[in-house]
């Protein structure tokens, strides 16, 4: 057994807090993690936690015999808002397997292709905005995009987030929710308990905001007989599930299907607004596949296989959920080194494993080329993982690939995209990461 490296300035009591800010744990892990290897740890107060952070140790933890999901503190913290939805459900919890059974049908390819039209309709408001001229906020225009898409698709409800000039409501109080929920993750309890009432308070307004509003769509849904093909009349209709654990599905889903896509699209479109060659070659595919057809075919948005490795490789570079971890089922040994011991977890940092340099040369650099098949296939399987690993990976993977080369396939055919040439790429934390003041100035080709 191996001692695992920590960062050099590990303080007595605090830890590894040289350097680093709450504002930004993923970026100070990458900094501080970077030159220590493919597996570290940093210590904050008395928790001390292990990051893994190379390939080869991350294909090991994927082997579902010996590894499982954990919930790590910075999503125990979300039990509060999404209960016990797919996402923040422990593994032992039965209405996972439950609601995870009903939902998997929501999700398959001819699922997808119901849901092509709603998507296509949503992306056509975004164009109507960019067509109005000016610059955009990316990141800011992209949320709006796969919030209404998700609210749509998965539930027939519209935030109807392109005809206001302010937040809706509901997005003040899911946003306001998660702020809370965790910023908790990194005040003391003290300092909670003398000057947290206030916050405190608006978080039970902002939960209780949003069952409400959810309470209310269900309700609509259950005047007009309930069913319907999308995810709530997939969970009226199956019996299988209670009141409290649907309405903790619905937010589960606007939050989850909405943030990640978005910083994904956003990142995607900086670097090819970084790599005009790039763009052009894109750009080239979605003239060819599409044609003169005025909107795609659901088949068409598979058939952009360049588009597709440009979202990859931005989701290589900057994987939107940046972390997740897996708890040992039984004492084992990581690496033929790292004892682990039953229900002990680690945490994979995957902005470092996408860039481990033994399985991606150059990995600083954007290249989408390294998604074409026969690379795919040289690699070692389990070391490229933005959609996380076995029973727990990401349910809606197929959803935001497709959402997401629709967006991308329009956007690329309609318009030059123009970004300040003074921008450098600034990565804003919160439950996920995004390009923060990244904008650009459409112009219609
Ligand atoms: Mn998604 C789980 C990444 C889009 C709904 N998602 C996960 C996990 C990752 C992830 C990583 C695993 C987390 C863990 O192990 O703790 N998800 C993404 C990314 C995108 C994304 C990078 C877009 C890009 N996710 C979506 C969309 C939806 C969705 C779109 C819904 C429409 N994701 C989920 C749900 C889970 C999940 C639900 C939890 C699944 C489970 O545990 O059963």
């Amino acid at each position: 057994t191996t001692a695992i490296p920590h960062p050099r300035w590990r303080l007595p009591v605090v830890g590894d807090v040289v350097g680093t800010s709450r504002r930004t744990p993923v970026q100070d892990s990458m900094r501080l993690g970077r030159g220590l290897g493919p597996i570290f740890t940093r210590k904050f107060l008395d928790l001390e936690i292990v990051f893994v952070a190379g390939g080869a140790l991350t294909a090991e933890l994927a082997d579902e015999t010996r590894f499982a999901k954990h919930l790590a503190p910075g999503v125990e913290v979300l039990r509060g808002i999404g209960g016990d939805g797919l996402f923040t459900a422990y593994n032992h919890e039965p209405n996972w397997r439950a609601a995870h059974d009903v939902l998997v049908p929501g999700f398959t390819r001819g699922a997808m292709r119901g849901y092509h039209r709603t998507m296509v309709e949503v992306t056509a408001r975004l164009v109507a905005k960019w067509d109005r001229g000016g610059e955009v906020d990316v990141s800011a225009d992209m949320t709006t995009l796969t919030l209404e898409t998700i609210g749509r698709v998965g539930f027939g409800y519209s935030f109807e987030s392109f005809e206001r000039s302010t937040a809706h409501p509901f997005v003040s109080a899911m946003l306001g929710s998660l702020r809370y929920a965790q910023r908790r993750n990194f005040t003391f309890p003290l300092v909670r308990a003398l000057f947290g009432g206030r916050a405190e308070e608006r978080y039970r307004r902002d939960l209780a905001h949003l069952a409400e509003v959810v309470d209310e769509v269900v309700r609509a849904r259950r005047g007009e007989g309930g069913g319907g093909s999308d995810l709530l009349g997939l969970m009226l209709d199956s019996g299988a599930l209670d009141e409290v654990n649907i309405r903790n599905q619905v937010i589960t889903f606007l939050i989850a299907g909405h943030e990640t896509t978005s910083g994904a699209l956003s990142f995607a479109l900086h670097y090819l607004s970084r790599h005009p060659e790039v763009a052009e070659r894109a750009r080239a595919e979605v003239d060819a596949v599409w044609g003169a057809a005025e909107v795609p075919e659901f088949e068409q948005v598979a058939r952009l296989r360049y588009v597709r490795r440009v979202l990859d490789e931005a989701l290589r570079l900057w994987p939107t959920a940046p972390a997740y971890a897996r708890e040992a089922r039984h004492d084992t040994v990581l690496g033929g080194r790292y004892p682990v011991e039953a229900g002990q977890w680690v945490l994979v940092l995957l902005p470092l494993v996408h860039r481990d340099p033994e399985v991606w040369p150059s990995p600083e650099s954007f290249d989408p080329d390294r998604f074409a098949p026969d690379r795919v296939r040289a690699r070692p399987a389990h070391v490229y993982k933005p959609f996380g690993t076995g029973e727990r990976a990401c349910i809606g993977r197929q959803f935001a690939i497709h959402e997401a080369t629709l967006a991308l396939g329009t956007l690329l055919r309609r318009y030059d995209l123009v970004a300040s040439p003074d921008y450098r790429l600034r990565v804003a934390e919160a439950l996920t990461l995004k390009p923060e003041g990244f904008t650009l100035t459409p112009r219609r080709r």
